[in-house]
């Protein structure tokens, strides 16, 4: 049974991938809905008019009337919920919910819900190949490739959801059977009034959870517990009862569960200090979920890590070359200057800048003084880096990122890596992370 009433009449906001998928899922269930979005030309609006060509849309500024005839809206994550017209149709009445929300009521299998700042899509990723790797048919998606709600199949036994703060803004009860925010540094400033806001959000991801697991180095990961809720922890120290972490034995790291050694830290392909925190986090869900050690264990000896996380892009002249275009806010960019920064002999020369998001990057100046030989900066907000970087170190100005590439060439000594870490979302100069992820590969591989 769809638990969607079909007597009423709801309207889709947003006519993008998380959209598309809320048409395909109110047209397979007889709902009757109509399409709203605020751009002349959504991005599915072609896909919609081709399959879909009976439904009623209406694009450019939203119309409160038109939104006031629904019951229920659909709002996409990319649109704020204090959109003054979303805001004038939730005071007539009219229930504001999304993907996520429906697809929780819908869903049959449990679900493994991840949320954080930071490291989501790795830690998704990863709890993904290692329930697969147990044998279990396993969907996973959400803020991270498949929308949630083109998952939904009866097929499935284990839903693993990535899901972001906008995506939890509309959903009431998520109801998983683990959920976690694996870690809240400041992101998206420009849409929330502030950190409290922004942790708020993440947190609605424990409404309903069975069991969580919780960052112990970081106290904005704990949620508000109810009396005997299951609670795994994970964290770099030593872990004790319920934890995941780290212990040594005999001068060997090992990723370690309670009071036993798991694994070696050396057979992790994934690097730095953050991946090992991701690979405790994945272990903690998985074992939430009852995935047994030796499949997860295997999962984790394979995991080459994602496309523009930390990676390794070529080494030329003694230096190593990384593209992590996806550090799109100061905590992903602090992650990778310190865990590269700590295990390369030289410097790192970094490439920062981009579209800032409102953010503050004083925290960036201590770990970049402390790491760093140079940055070469670009994009909208490189001034306000600069002002934040004061003299740590020397600075260079570039209007584009083959330029960039070039300075780094010229400033890096043998032994230094340079690192596009931009600590700052892509939009004002690329279409997306990924886009300027390739440039900066292609631009590397391309240096004689
Ligand atoms: N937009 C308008 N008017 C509208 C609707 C959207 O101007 O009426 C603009 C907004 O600037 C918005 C952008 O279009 O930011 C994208 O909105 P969309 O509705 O076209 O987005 P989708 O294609 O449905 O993608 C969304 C998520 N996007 C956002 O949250 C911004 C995707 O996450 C997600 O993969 C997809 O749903 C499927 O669930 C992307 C993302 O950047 C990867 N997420 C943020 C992040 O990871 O930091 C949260
Ligand atoms: P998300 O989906 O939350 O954006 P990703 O796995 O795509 O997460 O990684 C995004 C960025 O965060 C990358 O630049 C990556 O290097 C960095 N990162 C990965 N793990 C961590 C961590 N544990 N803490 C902080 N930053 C991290």
């Amino acid at each position: 049974m769809s638990l969607i009433a079909s007597d009423h009449f709801r309207i889709v906001v947003g006519l993008g991938k998380s959209g598309m998928s809320l048409v395909r899922f109110l047209a397979n269930r007889g709902v009757s809905f109509a399409v709203a979005d605020t751009r002349e030309n959504p991005p599915e609006l072609a896909t919609l008019r081709r399959d879909y060509p009976q439904v009623d849309v209406r694009c450019g500024e939203l119309d409160v009337e038109f939104l006031c005839r629904a019951d229920e809206l659909y709002v996409s994550p990319g649109l704020a919920l204090a959109t003054p017209a979303l805001q004038a149709a939730a005071a007539r009445g009219v229930k504001l919910s999304g993907d996520i929300e429906l697809f929780a009521r819908n869903a049959k299998a449990p679900i493994v819900a991840i949320s954080g700042s930071n490291a989501k899509s790795t830690v998704t990723t990863l709890v993904g190949e290692m329930a697969a790797a147990a044998g279990k048919r396993v969907a996973v998606g959400g803020n991270l490739g498949t929308p949630a709600l083109d998952l939904l199949s009866d097929d499935v036994e284990l839903y693993v959801m990535e899901l972001s703060s906008f995506q939890l803004e509309t959903t009431d009860h998520l109801g998983a059977e683990v959920a976690t925010v694996l870690n809240v540094s400041e992101d998206h400033m420009d849409r929330y009034s502030g950190l409290p806001a922004y942790h708020l959000a993440k947190h609605r991801i424990f409404r309903g959870a069975r069991q969580v697991v919780f960052n112990r180095q970081d106290a904005l990961t704990r949620p508000l517990l109810g009396e005997g809720m299951p609670c795994w922890s994970f964290g770099l120290g030593v872990p004790d009862f319920k934890g995941f972490g780290l212990r040594e034995e005999n001068g060997e790291k090992y990723l370690a569960f309670e009071f036993q050694s798991l694994m070696p830290v050396r057979e992790l392909k994934i690097r730095g200090a953050h991946n090992q925190a991701n690979a405790l986090a994945a272990l903690a869900l998985g074992h939430a979920v009852g995935l047994p050690f030796d499949a997860m264990l295997s999962a984790l000896r394979t995991f080459a890590g994602l496309e523009h996380r930390c990676q390794w892009v070529r080494d030329l002249d003694g230096v190593a070359w990384y593209n992590d275009s996806k550090a799109t806010n100061v905590g992903a960019a602090l992650a990778a200057i310190e865990g590269l920064g700590a295990d390369i002999e030289g410097k790192l020369v970094l490439i920062a800048g981009g579209d800032g998001k409102g953010a503050d990057f004083k925290d960036l100046r201590d770990p970049v003084a402390a790491n760093c030989r140079a940055v070469v900066l670009m994009g909208r907000d490189c001034e306000l880096i600069a002002q934040a970087l004061g003299d740590a170190v020397p600075l260079v100005r570039v209007g584009s990122l083959d330029e960039a590439v070039h300075q780094c060439r010229a400033l890096a000594q043998p032994g230094d890596a340079v690192l596009l870490s931009p600590a700052c979302a892509s939009f004002d100069m690329f279409k997306n992370y990924e886009e300027r992820g390739q440039l900066f590969a292609r631009a590397a591989e391309d240096l004689a």
